[in-house]
Formats: C-alpha cells, sequence, structure tokens
C-alpha cells in the first residue's frame, strides 16, 4: 500500500490520527472524493483545482503517486491498487484509503483479489476510525451489480467495525437522492453517518463551465455544498472512536486456512482414490492367490503298496539270506521224515557249516546262483500284503507352498493400505473439523459473512472430482465430505439471514 501525503507531515507530530478506509463499487466516486478532500485541505478552489489523482479531465497537481488506470477509458475501472492519502489539519492528520472498486468490469476474480487488497489495507491500519461506503446515489433499484456489491461488502466488513460504518451518496444532494438505505440491511446506519455530495466539477474540462455562466454558478454551488458536507464529515470522523483492525486479520487467517484446507482436501481424495484403487487391485490378487491355494492345496497322494512278510508255519522253506526271499517255499511239513533228513536251521555256524559244507559237496547250488552257504531252512512261508502310503506330489507342493507365501506378503501389503487409509482418512476429518471451526470463527467475526461464495467454488471442484473417482468406497466417502460441507454451507447462510 503506497501512502501519499500532500503536506509531507511527520507522523509523529500529530496528537489525533485518524484512519478512513473507502469502500464501494466502481465508479462511485472514491477517488473522486480524494480529490474533493485534497481540495478541502488544500484550499483548492473551481479555478484552481488541486489534484491528487488523475482524471480523464484533470492532471495531477499534488505530485503524489496514486494507481489509476487509463484515466481516458471511462468504461473500465480506474484504481489499481490501495493507496493512502494523509491530510494534515492543525495537530490532527487524516489518512484517507482509496481503494479499487468491487463489481471491476474484469470479473469476480478480480474482485477477490480487490477485496483482499482493501482488507488487506484496512489490517495494516492497525485502527480504523471509519469505513465509508461510497455509493452512487442515483440508483433507485437494486441492480444485479448493486446486489453483487453490496454481498462483497457486508462479507468483508467484521461486525466490531459495524459502528464506524459512514455512508457518502454521491451524485447527489439529500433533496435528489434515490438511494434506498435499507438496501444495506440487516446493516442499520445512523442518519449522522449518512452524507450527500454531487462532486461534480471535475467529471468535465473546466473550459465547459468557463464559458457557461450559469453552469458556472450552479457548479460553484455544487462545489461549496460538497465542501461543506467535507467539514460535517470530517467534524463526524473526529466523533466516532477508532476500532482495532485485528478482526480483519482474524478474517483472513481463517479464510485462508479454510481455502488451504479445502485445497489439501481436494488433494488427500485424490490420494485416497489411489490408495483404494491399489488395495482393490491387492484384493482382487488375493482372491486369485486364494484360489490357487485352494487348487493346489491337494499335493498329498495315498496309494496301495504290496509287499510280503514271513509268518511261521508248519513248513520248511529255504531262505537265501543274499536274496532275502525265499527260494523254496513249503517243501515239507516239519514232523516230516524229509525234514529231519533235509532241514538245515540257522542255529549255529559250526552245525550250519557243517551242514552246509555236505549240501555244497553234494547238493550242488541254488537256482538262484547262490552258494549252499547263504541258504537256510525255517518253518516260514511268505505272506503278501499291502499298505496304504503318503505319496508327496513335489510340483504341486512347491506351487501350494509358493501361493501361501505370496499370500502372507500380500496380507501383510493390505495391512499396510489399511492403515495408511486409515491414516489419511483421520486427516481428512481433520481438515473437516478445522474447515468447520474456521466457519465459526469467521461468523463470529462477520456475521453476514457469505459461505456460499466463499466455499461454492471449490464444492464445484470437489463434486466435479468425485464424479471422476473410479473407487466406490473412494467416491462415497468424496459425496460424504462435500455432503457434510453443503450442510455446513447451508447453516450458515440460513443462521445469517435469520440472524
Ligand atoms: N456528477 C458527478 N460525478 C461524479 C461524482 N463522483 C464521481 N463522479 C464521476 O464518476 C466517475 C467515476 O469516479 P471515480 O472517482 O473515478 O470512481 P471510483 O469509485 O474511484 O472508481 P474506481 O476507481 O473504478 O473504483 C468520474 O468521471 C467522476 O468524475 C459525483 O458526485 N457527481
Ligand atoms: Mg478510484
Ligand atoms: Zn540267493
Ligand atoms: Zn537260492
Amino acid at each position: 500500500m503506497e501512502s501519499c501525503n500532500p503536506e509531507s507531515p511527520l507522523k509523529q507530530d500529530f496528537q489525533k490520527e485518524y484512519n478512513i478506509i473507502l469502500f464501494g463499487e466502481t465508479g462511485a466516486g472514491k477517488s473522486t472524493l480524494i480529490n474533493y478532500l485534497t481540495n478541502y485541505f488544500g484550499n483548492g478552489t473551481p479555478g484552481n483545482f488541486k489534484i491528487a489523482i488523475p482524471t480523464k479531465h484533470h492532471v495531477a497537481t499534488e505530485g503524489l503517486e496514486h494507481h489509476e488506470d487509463n484515466v481516458q477509458d471511462a468504461t473500465k475501472s480506474q484504481t489499481r491498487a490501495c493507496t493512502v492519502y494523509n491530510f494534515r489539519e492543525q495537530d490532527t492528520i487524516f489518512n484517507f484509503i482509496d481503494t479499487p472498486g468491487l463489481s471491476d468490469t474484469e470479473g469476480p476474480e478480480q474482485d477477490d483479489f480487490n477485496v483482499r487488497q482493501i482488507m488487506g489495507a484496512a489490517e495494516q491500519s492497525g485502527m480504523l476510525t471509519a469505513i465509508i461506503l461510497v455509493i452512487n446515489g442515483t440508483q433507485a433499484r437494486a441492480t444485479v451489480t448493486l446486489r453483487n456489491t453490496l454481498c462483497l461488502l457486508r462479507s468483508s466488513i467484521p461486525d466490531v467495525l459495524l459502528q464506524n460504518l459512514v455512508v457518502v451518496l454521491t451524485n447527489c444532494s439529500v433533496t435528489t437522492v434515490n438511494f434506498d438505505l435499507v438496501h444495506l440491511e440487516p446493516w442499520t446506519i445512523a442518519e449522522s453517518n449518512v452524507f450527500h455530495m454531487n462532486n461534480c466539477a471535475l467529471s468535465r474540462p473546466v473550459s465547459q463551465w468557463t464559458k457557461n455562466e450559469r453552469m458556472k454558478k450552479n457548479m460553484e454551488m455544487e462545489w461549496e455544498c460538497s465542501m461543506e458536507t467535507i467539514e460535517e464529515l470530517t467534524q463526524n470522523l473526529k466523533q466516532l472512536g477508532g476500532k482495532a483492525t485485528e478482526a480483519f486479520k482474524q478474517m483472513r487467517i481463517n479464510r485462508d486456512r479454510i481455502k488451504s484446507q479445502l485445497q489439501s482436501i481436494l488433494a488427500e481424495v485424490k490420494k485416497f482414490q489411489d490408495l483404494q484403487n491399489e488395495l482393490d487391485i491387492m484384493k482382487t490378487t488375493q482372491q486369485h492367490i486364494s484360489t490357487d491355494i485352494e487348487k493346489y492345496s491337494d499335493y498329498k497322494r495315498t496309494k496301495q503298496v504290496e509287499y510280503t512278510e514271513l509268518e511261521k508255519c508248519d513248513f520248511y522253506s529255504t531262505i537265501c539270506t543274499e536274496c532275502c526271499k525265499l527260494c523254496y517255499e513249503c517243501w515239507t511239513h516239519v514232523n516230516s521224515p524229509k525234514a529231519v533228513r533235509y532241514a538245515r536251521p540257522r542255529s549255529t555256524p559250526t552245525i550250519s557249516g557243517i551242514i552246509s559244507f555236505f549240501n555244497a559237496t553234494f547238493g550242488g547250488n541254488c537256482h538262484c546262483g547262490h552258494t549252499p552257504y547263504s541258504h537256510y531252512d525255517d518253518n516260514v512261508k511268505s505272506v503278501k500284503k499291502t499298505k496304504t502310503v503318503e505319496e508327496i506330489l513335489e510340483d504341486i507342493k512347491t506351487a501350494y507352498d509358493d501361493s501361501v507365501s505370496k499370500n502372507e506378503q500380500i496380507q501383510s501389503k493390505i495391512g499396510g493400505l489399511d492403515a495408511d487409509i486409515a491414516a489419511l482418512k483421520h486427516a481428512l476429518d481433520a481438515k473437516e473439523m478445522e474447515i468447520l471451526e474456521c466457519c465459526d470463527g469467521l461468523k463470529k467475526l462477520c456475521s453476514q459473512f457469505n459461505f456460499v461464495d466463499e466455499l461454492q467454488g471449490v464444492i464445484d471442484v470437489m463434486e466435479r472430482d468425485a464424479r471422476s473417482l473410479t473407487s466406490t468406497v473412494a467416491r462415497v466417502d468424496a459425496e460424504n465430505r462435500i455432503r457434510s460441507i453443503k450442510h455446513l454451507v447451508d447453516t450458515l447462510s440460513s443462521a445469517g439471514k435469520s440472524g
């Protein structure tokens, strides 16, 4: 914010300081009022205008900084930035802040930017004596533009400063005014704080009225009236107590906080979607793995195996120790004479050695090919038996084990994702909660705050984004969040209307 001081006073020299900020629609006459104040404090006259802010027909005479755009083009908003103009009067200094007009021809974004600038300037002033609403007094009807301007005003001025509202109706006198102060409701402005002015002297080139005696007289009369009104206005300003501008700061903090939390909700809902997608994919994979586990779980097979066992009986059989089998099965009853003669018991090595020697000498080799020394006789027979054995199919078992370990891995990943999603939801809840608190704070600071306009933009984006979410879980979550923010806006807005 630039500071311009027509008479270069050192602020410390002044006992009384009044900060006044102008607020109003573009073209309402804020900058013109500053020029009139320049003449009032600098003793300018219609023959010798003092111009702080250049106009289409008047160049600046005070050599001050200003932020007028293209003064020749009356269709465009003129003032672009907030500028402080200091005026002194004995031990008193008045700091008037000229601001860019609302309902800017450049659209709502420019309005938003301008409102932030104006509120920033108000905050910076530290102590405000008055907020002067400059309104074109010829407006009889509440046009869309006027309604928009008033809406922006209501949304920008904290309740604590409502006592310090002053209205200057331009382009009119108290008898010709058309603007109805009812349009400002629920604000009510004390009659002593309403002023009428017709600041027409700077609207046309000097040459136009110097040649026309009647026009000149008329203009000089209007000029005189405006100077008297400024006199009354400054007297009135001195009566108003200054108010700290902390509320502007608090409003700014709350608005910024809401904006940033909404932005991060937007970003985190996207993150939520990504995590949810990942989780969905993992759950599908896990289902496949489970099917595999079931499919491969049958890796054990049972089969019947045949085997022979030797069982005691009443007949002798010849057993080969090398072959481990019966070479001659049940060739004689144990009690037969043949048994006594030919049976070769295992008994002692000496006896079996002698018998074997005898057999080897006289009996020859067995058909199994082994020597008689390897054979003996015993009263056993071979019995065929079967048993059930379990067999493991190795490749299927490998596939099974593999699936089980994959399942464990994915299960732990799913667990991790679940935890991430829960944490994200928690963070989103906290942000939503903070928005709620900030909205509440704003409502307390500025009961007329327009939550619809403030939040609708982001809600629109959230709704658009929610429609594009593919995960049902993420979409339901996003829709719930939007609903709760919408509900909040509705609640706050209806509270504003009734209050
Ligand atoms: N007749 C008449 N003309 C006025 C009055 N006040 C302002 N004007 C004219 O209205 C036009 C716009 O006035 P500005 O003072 O530039 O309006 P502003 O509020 O500063 O506009 P922005 O800077 O765009 O916000 C100019 O041509 C002024 O000469 C008034 O009280 N009577
Ligand atoms: Mg201006
Ligand atoms: Zn043998
Ligand atoms: Zn044999």
